[in-house]
């Protein structure tokens, strides 16, 4: 059976209300509205199997610093989240830590054909390492350290949930993307023709469209070439 794409989106963490303006907000919140992607963000807290207070972390055997959260609140919770799907659909599980795979346009497609993901977002030293054979895949956005995996979440669902045919308008825009064309973006102009002294180019206002293409082809390559001339090299 041939996979309709990305139509769920679990998140859970610690701190959900981070979530609330950034997927609710422009293209993200608009394809929620619109019910192209049903995105879900569950606090971690209400899985814990401590009643009393809701506590999901403890301090590490051996000692060190900082506090790791326990492998029951996050399988409770994988449990409960995995229970309000369908017996054929499984969400496929994603770590966000600096330990993951690199996120690129690539991996993003490969994500978002899935059906249905489900992003945990570790905090502090990180999860108890056992509860890892339940993780599918392991997401990082950069080599650089941050408080947390609630910003690289959001860098995360809003790059799959973009690629839902839909959620941007103009297919266009989606394969002219830098990363997927295999080159940066070509320089964009709008009124007015004159600003400050400055004029558009005028092969943009000429009407002759191939002339356009070419010129933009031309010019995504020099800019390539300028910015980011890795991206050319021959992998
Ligand atoms: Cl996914 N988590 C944290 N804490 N830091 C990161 C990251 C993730 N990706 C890059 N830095």
């Amino acid at each position: 059976m041939k996979s309709k794409g990305l139509e769920r989106l679990d998140i859970v963490s610690l701190f959900p209300g981070m979530f609330d303006g950034p997927l609710s907000e422009s293209l993200i919140g608009k394809a929620r509205e619109r019910g192209l992607i049903d995105l879900r963000v569950h606090n971690l807290r209400d899985f814990s199997d401590d009643r009393k207070h809701r506590k999901v972390d403890d301090r590490p055997y051996g000692g060190g610093p900082g506090m790791v959260i326990r492998p029951e609140p996050v399988y409770r919770a994988l449990k409960a989240i995995r229970a309000t799907g369908t017996k054929r659909l499984k969400p496929h599980v994603i770590f966000m830590s600096p330990q993951g795979r690199l996120l690129t346009q690539k991996i993003a497609h490969d994500f978002a054909v899935k059906p249905w993901l489900l992003v945990l977002c570790g905090h502090y030293e990180g999860l108890d390492e056992r509860i890892m054979s339940l993780v599918d895949d392991e997401v990082s956005i950069g080599d650089y350290v941050l408080t947390g995996g609630e910003l690289p979440a959001m860098v995360f669902a809003d790059t799959v949930v973009r690629l839902i045919p839909g959620v941007v308008k103009e297919a266009g825009s989606i394969t002219r993307d830098s990363f997927q064309s295999g080159t940066l973006d070509y320089p964009h102009y709008t009124r007015p023709a004159i600003w400050r002294k400055k004029k558009v180019p005028a092969v943009l206002m000429s009407g002759h469209h191939e002339a356009i293409e070419f010129w933009r082809q031309q010019q995504a390559v020099a800019v390539t070439l300028r910015k980011r001339p890795d991206l050319l090299e021959e992998k």
